[in-house]
């Protein structure tokens, strides 16, 4: 299976290596920022974007669901916020012209950094089946053509509607209500691919599927364990609230297969000392553990604690707390006081000495935070893995109180919010209530497709429509060449974006593009100017408010084209006024504040400098579980294990790269220049496996039914990973992910843990 995409701006073999960064920020990232936001659009916008982000009343950074301090800094933004806000304020354009010029064919050979580059989309196009071009079309024929093709389904369920976590908490209120009001609950997700082993886990054994912490929580912590994460590159600004919990006496541990820069050392950019000194040292302890190694980590952290209260009882389990708010404490400690020392060894490589270091530091912490992101939920036992880190909280007492909690650090800036509204393939039956007395129709009850369904339903032919709000799907979702030949066998696929991706060179037998406004574009609507709300990591809602004169004159905004859609599809004069919520974003905001607890007096609150925090049930003492309680749970230990000569392979992000969308071909903090074709291995592995530094390989996956897939030609970068496990970059990687890999309880593909074999070249059985 190939599937390296060739292109005109792709650089063949000019990889050039230095030695990875070991600390992030100060002045090479502002420049680097600067340097990239000018290069895709003027100083006076780049000024209008920057000044003007993460401000009160101003733009919210779309760069990640970090939240803002409430003492603002004047530049209260990082380097990849900046590249982030500026690559969509970019004053390039894709127009008519330029789709006459290239077929989708001829797109679909560019490299996805050379299409984000064409610049904002400007206005309707469909691809109709005779055509190999996109051409105009106008926004009433464009809204017709989606209606129409939905009126004409079999059923709703042949219809699928994505979205991706840029969507604001209007749209994605209305996007659910109109996908539910026309029959249908497949509102499949970015969190599907992302934190919903954690809402999984955190839902069974707290009874809320988010985070329970705020930034004042992480800054008073006595210890913060941050666990398969990489802030400084994907949250940068975390590092400057890490820098506050060890300011105020706090220690923190990474736990990581790789020495992200950073981790280790931090050069605050908003201070002056940051940007010329030698910085902040921000882990006190570096475990560079084996990919899917934490089970087994925390499992035996949790034996290591429950056996020194045996040696002192009364000082290491927090028996009040145990008893007054948990459940199944005895059955959790009979099953992990069976986990064995050599297991946990094999499985995460550390030593035992680095294992009683870190439960030394748990015992005497009093309040413990632990932050995760997809180093956790990508993997096939993500779910437990996160259960056990709970029982780890509970049996310290270090949860529902100041300085203590869970922290799922989230990567969109509002795919917390788009859950909150309901975007979920399921509908809790409290939401089905409320939109059934709210609007007065019978929502669908039954369980709809989430994103991994989603493509086995359309590869099968039982989903005719796919439409996506925001994101870029076929470069999102896992095994590459069935994601693309499912999106190829649908009758009509729609993308609702702001800049050209492969989403739109892989299409349906028809295919529309239907450009919208971004967060930095100002929104008028019949009533006046518009803003959304947004909700972050740490569940503030508040106002984002766009500044820039829209990319072009006639873009409308997801609402608008939500409400059209919803007007032509289902008929004027039904139940819901699609109309006037088009007109006036409050409207819709006073049904969200009847619908969705926790919104109450919605637009009164959110008018208030800096919005309002949606309290955490937890914080209060309530566990909406079956018991009512914390529940402990008894998770299976589980690793993964490769067979001789093969590795364990993580697919993650480069410093340069937004999600799908790379913006250059360098990987500055892990030394990369000029290529992201290359496969990060520990030199040892690569000793043992004879291949030379800098070789060409092909990556090979193996897969259960005896399947593999193939990516050619990559170099084998020498690199400090973990024995054992190795990196390539997300979404090229993809191709090497099988749909059938996903995580046990949350169906989400296992992007960080596949088994692989590297072939050299001219090797037997290469493909290359
Ligand atoms: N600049 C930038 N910012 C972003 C994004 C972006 O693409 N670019 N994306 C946004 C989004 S949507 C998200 S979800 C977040 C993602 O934020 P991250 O989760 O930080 O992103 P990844 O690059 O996937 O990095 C995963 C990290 O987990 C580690 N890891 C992998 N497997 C394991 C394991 O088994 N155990 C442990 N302990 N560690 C492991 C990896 O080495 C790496 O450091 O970032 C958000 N922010
Ligand atoms: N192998 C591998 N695969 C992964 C991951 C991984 O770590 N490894 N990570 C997974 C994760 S965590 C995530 S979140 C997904 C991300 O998956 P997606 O969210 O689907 O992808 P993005 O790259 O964020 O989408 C970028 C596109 O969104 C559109 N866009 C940007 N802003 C706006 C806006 O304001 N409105 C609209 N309508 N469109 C907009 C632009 O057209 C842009 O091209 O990928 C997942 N896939
Ligand atoms: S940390 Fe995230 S939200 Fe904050 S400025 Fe950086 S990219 Fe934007
Ligand atoms: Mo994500």
């Amino acid at each position: 299976m190939r599937s390296k995409k060739a292109g005109a701006t792709e650089p063949s073999d000019e990889l050039s290596v230095s030695p990875p960064k070991n600390w992030a920020a100060g002045v090479p990232a502002v420049a680097h920022a600067l340097e990239y936001s000018l290069s895709q659009t003027s100083p006076r916008r780049t000024a209008l974007t920057l000044l003007n982000l993460n401000q009160d009343g101003g733009i919210d950074c779309p760069g990640c669901a970090w939240p803002e301090p409430h003492k603002r800094h004047k530049n209260e933004y990082c380097e990849n916020g900046a590249k982030h806000v500026n690559d969509e304020a970019t004053s390039r354009r894709v127009t008519r012209e330029f789709f006459a010029e290239h077929s989708v064919a001829e797109l679909d050979k560019q490299t996805d950094q050379w299409l984000n580059q064409q610049g904002r989309l400007t206005e309707p196009m469909v691809k109709l089946p005779s055509s190999a071009y996109y051409e105009p079309i106008s926004w009433d024929d464009a809204i017709g053509l989606v209606a129409e093709e939905l009126r004409s389904l079999d059923s709703p369920d042949q219809a699928m509607f994505y979205t991706s976590g840029r969507l604001s908490n209007e749209g994605a209120f209305l996007l659910q209500l109109f996908a539910r009001a026309y029959g249908t609950n497949n509102l499949p997700d970015c969190s599907n691919m992302c934190h919903e082993s954690s809402g999984t886990a955190l839902g069974a054994t707290l009874g809320v599927g988010k985070g329970t912490v705020s930034l004042d929580d992480i800054y008073e912590a006595d210890l913060v364990i941050v666990v398969g994460q990489n802030p400084g590159t994907n949250h940068p600004r975390m590092l400057t609230a890490l820098e506050q919990t060890k300011h105020n006496g706090g220690q923190v541990v990474a736990i990581n297969p790789l020495p992200e820069a950073g981790l280790k050392r931090f050069k605050n950019p908003q201070k002056p000392s940051g940007v010329v000194g030698r910085g902040t040292t921000i882990a006190d302890q570096f475990l560079q553990i084996k990919l899917g190694g934490d089970l087994a980590l925390f499992q035996i952290l949790n034996r290591l604690l429950l056996e020194a209260e045996d040696a002192a009882p009364g000082t290491v389990v927090d028996r009040e707390f145990v008893e007054r708010s948990t459940h199944g404490f005895d059955a959790f400690a009979e099953h992990v006081r069976k986990t064995e020392w050599d297991d946990v060894l094999a499985a995460t490589g550390l030593t035992r000495q680095e294992i009683e270091q870190l439960r030394d530091r748990v015992a005497a912490s009093e309040k413990i935070i632990v932050c995760w992101a997809m180093g956790l939920t990508q993997h096939k036992h993500g779910v437990p893995t996160i259960r056990e880190i709970v029982n780890l909280l509970l049996l310290r007492g270090s949860i529902g109180k100041p300085g203590a909690g869970v922290c799922p650090v989230r990567g969109h800036s509002n795919v917390q919010g788009d859950r909150t509204m309901g975007i979920w393939e399921k509908l809790p039956e409290p939401l089905r209530e409320n939109l059934e007395r709210e609007f007065g129709f019978s929502p669908p009850t039954e369980t709809g497709y989430d994103s991994v369904h989603g493509v086995r339903a359309m590869r099968d032919g039982k989903v005719k429509v796919f439409m996506a709000v925001a994101g870029n799907f076929v470069r999102a979702m896992s095994d590459s060449a069935v994601t693309e030949e499912a999106l190829r066998n649908c009758r009509l696929t729609v993308q609702v974006s702001t800049k050209l991706n492969r989403s739109h060179t892989v299409v349906g037998e028809t295919a529309l593009i239907l450009p919208t406004l971004g967060r930095s574009d100002r929104d008028v609507q019949a009533t006046g100017e518009q803003f959304v709300t947004v909700e972050n990591s740490m569940s503030q809602v508040h106002s984002t408010r766009g500044r820039l004169d829209p990319a072009a004159p006639g873009l409308l905004s997801e609402v608008a084209i939500l409400c059209r859609l919803a007007r032509r599809t289902l008929g004027e004069g039904g139940s819901i006024p699609w109309e006037d919520f088009e007109g006036d974003y409050s409207l819709v905001r006073e049904r969200i504040s009847r619908v969705i607890p926790g919104f109450e007096d919605f637009n009164e609150r959110v008018a208030q400098p800096g919005g309002f925090r949606l309290p955490s049930p937890v914080n209060a003492g309530v566990y909406k579980t079956a018991s009512g309680r914390a529940e402990f749970s008894c998770n299976d230990f589980d690793a993964i294990l490769a067979p001789e000569g093969h590795l364990v392979l993580q697919t993650l992000r480069s410093h340069d790269q937004w999600n799908t969308i790379p913006y250059a071909f360098d990987d500055r903090y892990r030394g990369i220049h000029d290529s992201r074709e290359v496969v990060f291995v520990n030199p040892e592995d690569l000793a043992e496996l004879g291949i030379e530094d800098q070789a060409l390989v092909d990556v090979v996956s193996v897969w259960e039914d005896g399947t593999e897939r193939r990516l050619e030609g990559y170099h084998a970068v020498s690199y400090p990973t973990a024995r054992g496990s190795a990196a390539a970059y997300y979404p090229e990687a993809n191709a090497l992910v099988p749909l059938d890999s996903v995580a046990h309880g949350s169906n989400t593909p296992t992007y960080k843990g596949i088994v692989v074999r590297l072939e050299p070249l001219g090797a037997a059985g290469s493909g290359g």
